[in-house]
């Protein structure tokens, strides 16, 4: 299986975007690294001098990336946009026919622009109306949304006070191209501009208040997922509040108990299999109460990271947002205890998550502790859980070990070949 990428250097990986992606022309260039000086590799290679600069515990790498993994594949770019027109007529024909075509009148425009990836089909959820047909609105949407201005999700949300001492929130549903990978811009259903949403922390207690404005092309609403809220403030379109409209918003007023001190999170809740597989959601962590029982048996990491495990439009399995090699790295340092909260935003797989070269604990699921913690070295992450892990960091400085999904087919971003690795990939690198 010898790969067309190899001889490729760091070099090559400049303004990639703009190149023709017939083939694999790179010439061979020999050793890269023989002077002192930082080593450079391929992230995402399964060549052997990977592993065997990683075994030297050398901090100096650097990780590159390949280029564009779709010239195996070129027929599909061809395929896709017919196959996406051919469905849209069938859709049209079929909605016609019955007689229903004013249900497209509201039926917004889907964000799914790939009728070929495993995403994207009209499966009925919960609270999904009107999935039929939004792919055929697919593609010229997603030649209208804005690129993302930030790069990476997950940050903290800022809040203001109200005058009642409520924590204010603001959350701004927009749809933006999204950059999975790097060069690959693919559409998405965002909260403030990025995959995932700011994570929302928050303490035991807290008046939690927070307005939900919708600029998507479609309607939606959010739901607190693991909080005990009150049935109007759950986010189901429905059951307890109607649908926020484009142009709409949408303020959600509770409390948080200490019931509810954990790792949680929030998504959509309408259209979800679209809004969710789209990057619709962010975390909701809850701290408990200074100086309350909780508090006391509470974990004290050094190193407290937030990882979603999901999916985005166009095949790609993502952490936190991104693919392989493009997912951030989690950094840590030799002796540190290290705090990893993982959150299933699939919407269809399980992801067996596996760690090399440790053994974590697992303290809680679904934000609550375990009375009988246990000790894995892999774990399911089902849709919808959350699993808090504590390992301690034992290794030397400058190791590097991947943490990553054992379904090896979700090692892979489309195109890639069987000699490169994409997807849910989490390098742990320790610091010197
Ligand atoms: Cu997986």
């Amino acid at each position: 299986m010898a790969s067309p990428e190899e001889g490729k250097t760091a070099l090559e990986d400049q303004d990639q975007r703009s190149q023709p992606q017939a083939t694999a022309t790179a010439p061979a260039r020999g050793e890269q690294a023989s002077a002192p000086g930082p080593i450079i590799l391929e992230a995402g290679s399964y060549r052997p001098e990977t592993y065997r600069h990683l075994a030297a515990g050398n901090s100096q790498v650097l990780f590159v990336r390949r280029r564009q993994p779709t010239p195996a594949y070129p027929w599909r770019r061809i395929i896709a946009p017919l196959a996406v027109l051919v469905t849209a007529l069938l859709i049209m024909v079929a909605v016609l026919s019955f007689g229903i075509g004013s249900t497209l009148a509201s039926g917004g425009p889907g964000g799914s622009a790939s009728s070929s990836s495993e995403q994207g089909t009209a499966m009925s959820g919960m609270s999904s109306m009107n999935t039929s047909g939004q792919d055929a609105n697919a593609t010229a949407t997603a030649a209208a949304l804005p690129r993302a201005t930030q790069s990476q999700g997950n940050q903290l949300a800022p809040y203001v006070r109200d005058p009642d001492g409520a924590k204010h929130f603001t959350l701004v549903a927009e749809q933006v191209l999204w950059e999975v990978v790097k060069g690959t811009w693919v559409p998405a259903y965002t909260l403030n501009g990025t995959v995932p949403g700011p994570m929302i922390r928050v303490t035991a207690g807290d008046h939690v208040r927070i307005t939900v404005i919708n600029h998507f092309h479609e309607a939606t609403s959010i739901h607190w997922h693991g909080l005990e809220v009150a049935s109007q403030q759950d986010g189901v379109p429905g059951l307890g509040q109607q649908p926020i409209q484009p142009g709409q918003s949408y303020v959600y007023d509770f409390t948080v108990h200490d019931q509810d001190v954990g790792t949680h999170w929030y998504h959509s809740h309408y259209n979800d299999v679209n809004e969710v597989a789209g990057g619709c959601y962010g975390a909701f962590i809850v701290d408990p109460r200074p100086g309350s029982p909780q508090a006391r048996t509470a974990v004290h990491a050094d190193v407290d990271y937030t990882a979603f495990i999901g999916t985005l439009p166009g095949g790609y399995y993502v952490i936190n947002g991104k693919s392989f090699p493009d997912v951030q790295p989690l950094h840590v340092k030799h002796g540190q205890t290290v705090h990893l909260r993982l959150i299933g935003a699939d919407t269809l797989s399980i992801h067996p998550m596996h760690l090399h070269g440790h053994i974590f604990t697992v303290i809680a699921q679904d934000g609550h502790p375990l009375t009988q913690p246990y000790q894995r070295d892999t774990l399911q992450v089902a849709p919808g859980e959350t699993y808090d892990l504590i390992f301690t960091a034992w290794a030397a400085p400058g190791s590097i070990y991947p943490f990553h999904c054992h379904i090896l087919s979700h090692l892979m971003n489309p195109g890639q070949n069987e000699s490169e690795m994409g997807g849910l990939v989490m390098l742990v690198i320790y610091d010197r």
